[in-house]
């Protein structure tokens, strides 16, 4: 089949990117189904991919990652300024000079012996005013086979990125072949790894790894790293949300969008399934919302996204039917278990793990080793039109109208099920407030609690202070704001179990949300927000009340002059509205 001729900038970028890498090949991508096809071939044949059993798991592929390339490097990721003051306290800062002195050397010659690809790809519903368009180059055909899930590419996006601007994303392995060289199933570079990010002119540069957020350069690069940029200049939002759709008995519909850390429940959330009778929900989006006001004054949200880069252990028919259906075919597999049919498995998946188990370093899986089947950061990278409770409205190029937000984070203590924010600036406090427990998602400890504010911690891309500001900006005339809550799925008791069976149960607590925004639920008032009133709260067998909803005011306390230690990080770009809460809280939970 005849390439793509490429015209314009999209052009004259794709030569200066070759004549810089000096790939064997440049080869354009364009969504075609033979395409596809190609390159799963490729990829079976350098052994990245190995095909499923197609009775089990059509058209799927399982893959098993180099073990130093299995998460995203945070201290690895730079947003690279000309003022530092721009990339704030919490981001690795290189000015850009820095940065392309230190990356060019790099990608001189970096895709010799590969393939360069180039992939087009547009961000939102294709003919959104909300839809913004990327260009990916990488010499990576598993990031091909992937952006092909998780992102909207066809001949019309490749046309469109020769005559309008894209964000330019440039991508290597970092693992250049010699002549004759034999590759490797996996290649990549750890030590040299680096992605680098330059707001100001659009670009992201990564080098050295083919996993995740490192490599999937739309998902937190573009489409929260830059993005958030874009939105600070533009009055928008770019957030680390997932969108759903919850209807209640009477059949009333209304959508909220939810912030959670890496690896805290959002995919769960935006596929849950409801345990309580005649409620229902729906999913628009399992990561990433942009958030735009419309004319009438509406925020409307979109999910940037194609498809989901979920996590795979603990997801089960159980806990999750929902993702479940989503993966069962035209999914790519990374870093879980092989069964002895050509299928997958996890931890948590089934009870008890199938005979003949393969784990995901290739070896025999035995039960108490220590050595689980699947790396705890397994991803299933899956079309969202394949999940079964898809809202009708996922792919509305208007986006879909949010009435609640929710923050989040895994906490062991202290932080109740649910309580809900008296005003916008104590609900933007709330998410400048975020603290979660570390997870596998990113390289480094897990288990530790951290300041994450907004979820963003890891992917805004400036100074965090100015983000803060810009979300109490949004407080305007004409602006209907929505009401803001904040969860905790993981309070635990003094042996160590959840004292919340989450998953489909959480559809209680999204009830409640949507019941306060009808005016049609009890809430009594702490000095840390507002709870549901215990006696109209209905709980599931076996919960408690006062086990949901501790009030440890020395705890409380303790978080507070914490906070207060790391907020003066931010110095005079801390917005006077988040002391002022911090100090209205601190008094209330003295009195
Ligand atoms: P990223 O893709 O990294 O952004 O993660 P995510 O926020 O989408 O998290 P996900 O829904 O994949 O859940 C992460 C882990 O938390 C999985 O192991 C889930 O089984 C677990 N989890 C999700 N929801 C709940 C819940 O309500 N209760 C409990 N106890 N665990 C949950
Ligand atoms: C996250 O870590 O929040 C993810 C996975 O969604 S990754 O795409 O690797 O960032
Ligand atoms: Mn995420």
């Amino acid at each position: 089949m005849a390439q793509i001729e490429l015209s314009g900038g999209l052009k004259k970028w794709v030569e200066e990117i070759q004549k810089l890498t000096q790939p064997d090949a440049v080869e354009v991508i364009d969504g075609s189904k033979d395409q596809e096809e190609k390159l799963y071939r490729l990829l079976v044949k350098n052994g990245t991919c190995v095909p499923l059993n197609p009775k089990k798991r059509p058209n799927s592929y399982l893959s098993w990652s180099n073990p130093d390339d299995v998460a995203r490097v945070e201290d690895r990721t730079f947003i690279c300024t000309e003022n530092k003051i721009d990339a704030g306290p919490t981001n690795n800062w290189l000015s850009p000079k820095e940065c392309k002195d230190r990356v060019t050397p790099l990608f001189s010659g970096c895709m010799r012996g590969r393939t360069m690809y180039v992939v087009p790809y547009c961000m939102g519903p294709i003919g959104s005013p909300y839809a913004r368009i990327g260009v990916e180059i990488t010499d990576s055909p598993y990031v091909v086979v992937n952006m092909l899930i998780m992102t909207r590419i066809t001949k019309e996006v490749v046309q469109a990125a020769c005559t309008q601007p894209f964000v330019q994303c440039v991508h290597s392995v970092g693992m250049p072949l010699s002549p004759g060289q034999k590759d490797v199933c996996w290649p990549c570079n750890p030590k040299d790894t680096i992605i680098a990010h330059f707001p100001e002119t659009m670009e992201v540069w990564s080098y050295g790894s083919g996993y995740g957020g490192n490599a999937l350069l739309s998902k937190k690069c573009h489409a929260l790293r830059l993005a958030s940029w874009m939105a600070k200049d533009q009055g928008w939002l770019a957030e680390h949300m997932l969108i759903l759709g919850v209807t209640n008995p009477e059949g009333k519909k209304r959508y909220m969008a939810a912030s959670f850390p890496s690896q805290c429940g959002k995919t769960n959330l935006a596929m849950i399934e409801s345990k309580l009778p005649g409620w229902k929900a729906e999913c628009v989006g399992d990561d990433i919302a942009w958030m735009f006001w419309n004319k009438a004054g509406e925020l409307r949200a979109v999910n940037p996204e194609f498809g989901c880069f979920g996590v795979a252990p603990g997801t089960s028919e159980k806990t999750n039917k929902n993702a479940i259906g989503t993966l069962q075919k035209n999914s790519i597999f990374t870093n879980v278990g092989l069964t002895t049919d050509g299928d997958i498995w996890w931890e948590g998946l089934t009870d008890t793990p199938p005979e003949g188990l393969t784990t995901w370093r290739g070896e025999p899986y035995v039960a108490g080793s220590g050595k689980p089947a699947a790396h705890p950061n397994a991803r299933f990278t899956a079309p969202i039109s394949q999940c079964p409770s898809l809202d009708s409205a996922w792919n509305d190029p208007q986006g879909v109208p949010i009435s609640a937000i929710i923050f989040g984070g895994r906490r062991q203590s202290i932080v109740p099920l649910i309580r809900e924010a008296a005003s916008w600036r104590q609900g933007v406090f709330y998410g400048a407030a975020m603290t979660s427990e570390t997870t596998a998602a990113a390289k480094g400890v897990v288990g530790k609690v951290r300041h994450d504010p907004f979820a963003m911690l890891p992917f805004c891309g400036y100074n965090m202070g100015d983000y803060f500001r810009h979300w109490l900006s949004m407080e305007k005339p004409g602006h209907h704001l929505p009401a803001i809550f904040y969860v905790n799925w993981f309070l635990k008791d003094a042996a160590g179990k959840f004292v919340w069976p989450g998953f489909g149960e959480n559809m209680r607590v999204l009830a409640w949300i949507f019941n306060r925004l009808e005016k049609a639920a009890q809430a009594v008032q702490t000095p840390v927000g507002l709870i549901p009133e215990q006696s109209t709260f209905e709980l599931p067998q076996g919960t408690d009340y006062k086990a949901l909803f501790p009030m440890d005011r020395e705890g409380w306390k303790s978080e507070m002059a914490d906070l207060r230690e790391y907020f003066a990080l931010f110095g005079e770009h801390l917005p006077p509205g988040m002391a002022a809460e911090l100090n209205e809280i601190s008094k209330a939970l003295s009195s």
